[in-house]
């Protein structure tokens, strides 16, 4: 099993970043059922105006038109581009900074834009590529992303916001090259100024016409800010399985930066079932324009172009400036535990010691089980003295994959120290799964 990434802020700030986020609190009795509830935002995003990231796709198509036809890497059109979106920070607050590099015997460019204030040893940055293929404007792939981006980053600025981390945007030369400017971007960051990036956020292709709503599943506290914010739309959402090393997250990924991001599909075709779900046409490209010269102003789908803008705020805001919940002591198991098919519970134990006194009336429980089905699934915490917390029970209709959520159980009336354990069990036939991590703050 590949261990999924940690955010890699420090682990204290990074458990109560992600309790801070985590949708679900509940407040367990002995055999009582967890009642998730989704805690307050610690600041809503605002709505980013469709109108607004549209704009962005009108300018970029005529740069494109006046420029070739594309907006490729060495090609007028990319360095218009990248001066487009400069000038829309520099008027905005940002300080921006062009970052050159050389591929394929031309002149490439990133644009790094810091919004400042936040705390710079803790960084949530978002990005996205800018060029396109030489063979069309890239309206889709990628002006969806990078304009959805560039609109969040002005709302950010609109909103004069004064997060907790520092914000950092990123627009990518040369993706459709290899991911030659990420590549270029991260290997030239010093690894301190590397170990402060808390998460990196990708956007490429988030407007497709005939869209799926996908999420990478790659850090789980990102992962489920994304879920979250799409299941509050009421839109069902599915891990992005194609996107291993296809996008500009692979280079922040490889050196252990955790990563996450949004996708509406590219050349793979949408099945009955997804468009049962999401609409659209059944047996069709998720965007038949890829890298085409159709990729153009009229190749968006603006539903999805503004839930996938409006999901990037929520994002930054969420994994910005949650709360600075105090720091609790943090005892983890990582080892995966595999959880046998309608089969006896199995259980994996941390061992709790130097604290004096009770546990906590709000232990945070956080869970990371990967398993398909996860209403076969029953989860209780075991405290030492063997007393059982249920934090879910199974619920057959649940038909969506892996338990990545925080619960908060009153463990008031138990020693602190001793081995706790996580049960699972399963306890429906088919769907299988396994005990990733789990871990106790106190
Ligand atoms: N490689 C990207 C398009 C792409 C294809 N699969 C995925 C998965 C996740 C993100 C992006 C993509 C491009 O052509 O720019
Ligand atoms: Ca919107
Ligand atoms: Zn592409
Ligand atoms: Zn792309």
């Amino acid at each position: 099993m590949t261990p999924h990434l940690k955010l890699s802020i420090p682990r204290r700030t990074a458990a109560a970043a992600a309790l801070a986020l985590a949708g679900l609190l509940a407040s367990a009795a002995p055999s009582a059922t967890a009642a998730p509830a989704a805690p307050a935002p610690a600041l809503a995003a605002p709505d980013i105006p469709l109108a607004n990231v549209k704009a962005h796709l009108t300018e970029l198509q005529s740069i494109a038109t006046a420029n070739g036809g594309n907006r490729a890497h060495g090609r007028a059109g990319y360095k218009a581009s990248i001066d487009y979106v400069k000038a829309k920070l520099d008027a905005a607050g940002f300080t921006t900074s062009l970052q050159q590099f050389t591929t394929s015997g031309a002149t490439g460019y990133n644009l790094i834009a810091d919004w400042p204030g936040g705390d710079a040893n803790s960084v949530v940055m978002a990005g996205a590529h800018l060029d396109s293929v030489s063979s069309g404007a890239g309206i889709n792939d990628n002006g969806s992303g990078s304009a959805g981006t560039l609109e969040t980053a002005l709302a950010v600025s609109r909103a004069q916001l004064k997060p907790v981390k520092h914000l950092r945007f990123g627009w990518w030369g040369a993706e459709e090259l290899g991911l030659v400017g990420s590549k270029y971007y991260v290997n030239n960051l010093p690894a301190a100024e590397r170990s402060k990036i808390a998460g990196y956020l990708n956007f490429d292709m988030i407007g497709s016409p005939n869209p799926g709503y996908f999420v990478y599943d790659d850090d789980p506290t990102i992962e489920k800010t994304f879920k979250d914010y799409f299941a509050g739309l009421g839109v069902a959402t599915e891990i992005e399985t194609e996107g291993d090393g296809r996008s500009d997250h692979a280079s922040f990924k490889n050196v252990g930066i955790p990563v996450g991001g949004l996708f509406t599909g590219a050349s793979r075709t949408k099945s009955s079932a997804q468009a049962q779900k999401w609409g659209g046409t059944a047996g069709q490209a998720f965007d038949r324009c890829y890298h085409s010269s159709c990729d153009s102003s009229t190749n968006i789908n603006d539903t999805a172009l503004d839930r996938n803008s409006d999901a990037i705020a929520h994002a930054v805001w969420a994994l910005s400036t949650e709360p600075t919940v105090p720091p609790g002591d943090i005892y983890e198991n990582a080892a995966d535990v595999a959880i046998p098919d309608n089969g006896a519970a199995v259980t994996s134990t941390v061992t709790v010691s130097g604290r004096t006194g009770n546990a906590p009336a709000a232990l945070k429980v956080g869970v990371d089980v990967k398993h398909t089905w996860r209403g076969d699934l029953v989860l209780d915490l075991v405290a030492p003295d063997g007393t059982a917390y249920r934090l879910k029970s199974a619920s057959g209709s649940d038909s969506a994959d892996n338990v990545i959520a925080t619960y908060t159980v009153n463990a008031s009336s138990e020693t602190a120290n001793g081995a706790w354990k996580l049960r699972v069990q399963d306890v429906a036939a088919q769907d299988t799964g396994y005990i990733d991590s789990w871990k106790l703050t106190f």
